[in-house]
């Protein structure tokens, strides 16, 4: 497929999943607004219809709780019933600082807002309409990060905790088989509930059937503490310092600082916590034994063992030093002479590797795109260069799909992706990429 026909496709592909103000990331799969998926959509976006970009990001703030959440999915329609837990199920009255409309769920994801307002400023640097949405949206943007430092640092660390895997982003790592794990399921107490996904998707391919009574879980423990509640920190089994979440909120907090004194805002606050914020990164993530970040177990107090992708995310955020930049490198230079796509999302040479299933081993091209910048930032520009033609290389043989075969060998004998199909910020990573 040419270059020219695979930007239309990307573009046919935004247009089909636009609804009124925001895009969905998947028509079937996900038929609702995903927080940090509306990030990347609006990064996109703005490439061939500005005003779009703007208005998802927009949209997805008419969200926001009075206590700065930003929730992860945005009920805008309370008609559609294909995607479970819908609002009903996540019931957020129990906080009186929910909104009423949109309905929400209450929990979040990776704090993206901050870095997408200065990719986009830096797109449009003389266009009025992008520099007085900054300026709309960055008290918005604080709001949320002041939200994540007092509600989610117990121990006023800098670093902000998640109590449910959804809140990664990368659902159903095995970083989080141990925390989950400690999880004892009661049938009686769990409360019924049918799933959406595995009628869309391939079973083979999504979370199992263990893993999902787990997540419901959580969300009954988060619904129990009105979802901000100090009990959540006190009871929840899973409760983890997540090196995706921490990197991506530090790159956030210094776009805010750069876009702050660029438009004259106070950014004192957003100083003081990048100050305590990297230094806790580098002090409790890094494992030497390793040479990668590790998050770190809260509940187990323990570091999370385990080479995955999120660690990569360090190099998009600055944090990593030279040595450990060299270090992530070698890993994934690594990995593309044995023979893989890059940046498979879990170790290969791990027992809990699998190509195939949800976070567990596949190719997530969002996820190129942040380490694709990462290594840019460290002047490793031939590997950065790997990385997006991989994501270009893969879109453009199997479609526009969720995530995809890190194995060559195996890619071979395949004709198209894995989890949804038509998938929003596969399209709009890929509309970047071919831009840049
Ligand atoms: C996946 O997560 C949702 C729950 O939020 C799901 O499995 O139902 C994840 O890949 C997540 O990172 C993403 O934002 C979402 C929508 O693309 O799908």
């Amino acid at each position: 497929m040419s270059t020219e026909q695979l930007i239309a496709n990307s573009i046919a592909v935004l247009n089909a999943n636009w609804r009124d103000g925001f895009t969905v990331p998947s028509g079937q799969l996900y038929p609702f607004q995903w927080n940090w998926d509306s990030g990347f959509t609006s990064i996109g976006t703005c490439l061939f219809d500005l005003g779009r970009a703007l208005l998802e990001m927009e949209t997805l703030f008419t969200g926001q709780w009075d206590n700065g959440l930003v929730p992860h999915i945005i009920f805008h329609s309370e008609k559609e019933t294909t995607y479970f837990p819908n609002f009903d199920f996540w019931e957020t009255t129990v906080n009186a600082g929910a909104p009423q409309k949109p309905k929400t769920s209450g929990i979040t994801q990776p704090a993206v807002h901050g870095f997408v307002l200065q990719h986009l400023l830096n797109r449009f640097p003389n266009e009025e309409k992008v520099k007085a949405w900054v300026q709309r949206l960055f008290p918005k943007v604080v709001a949320y990060h002041r939200f994540l430092y007092t509600y989610r640092d117990p121990h006023h660390e800098g670093l902000m905790f998640m109590f449910h895997p959804w809140e990664s982003g990368r659902d159903n790592s095995p970083l989080w088989d141990e925390s989950m794990d400690r999880i004892v399921i009661d049938k009686a107490t769990l409360p019924a509930y049918t799933r959406r996904d595995t009628k869309i998707a391939a079973a083979d391919e999504r979370p199992t059937a263990d893993q999902y009574d787990r997540y419901v879980y959580l969300l009954e423990l988060g619904k129990k503490h009105q979802y901000d509640g100090p009990g959540i920190a006190e009871e929840s089994p899973f409760l983890v310092q997540d090196t995706m979440m921490n990197a991506i909120l530090i790159k956030s907090n210094a776009s805010l600082i750069r876009i702050g004194e660029q438009f004259g805002f106070d950014v004192g606050e957003l100083k003081e916590w990048q100050a305590q914020s990297i230094p806790a990164y580098q002090r409790k993530f890094w494992n030497e034994d390793l040479q990668t970040f590790t998050g770190y177990d809260l509940r187990g107090e323990k570091q999370i063992i385990g080479k995955e992708i999120g660690a990569l995310v360090s190099l998009t955020a600055g944090i990593a030093d030279e040595k450990q930049a060299t270090a992530l490198k070698t890993y994934l230079q690594q990995l593309h002479d044995r023979g893989f796509y890059l940046c498979p999302s879990f170790d290969v040479d791990s027992p809990r590797f699998d190509s195939k299933r949800y976070w567990r081993g596949p190719i997530w091209p969002h996820m190129n795109w942040l380490v694709h910048q990462g290594l840019q930032n460290y002047g490793f520009n031939d590997l950065a260069d790997i990385v997006r033609a991989d994501a270009i290389h893969l879109i453009r043989e199997h479609g526009f799909y969720e995530y995809f075969e890190s194995n060559k060998a195996q890619a071979a004998s395949l004709t198209q992706g894995y989890g949804g199909d038509q998938f929003s910020w596969t399209s709009a990573v890929l509309l970047d990429f071919l831009d840049a």
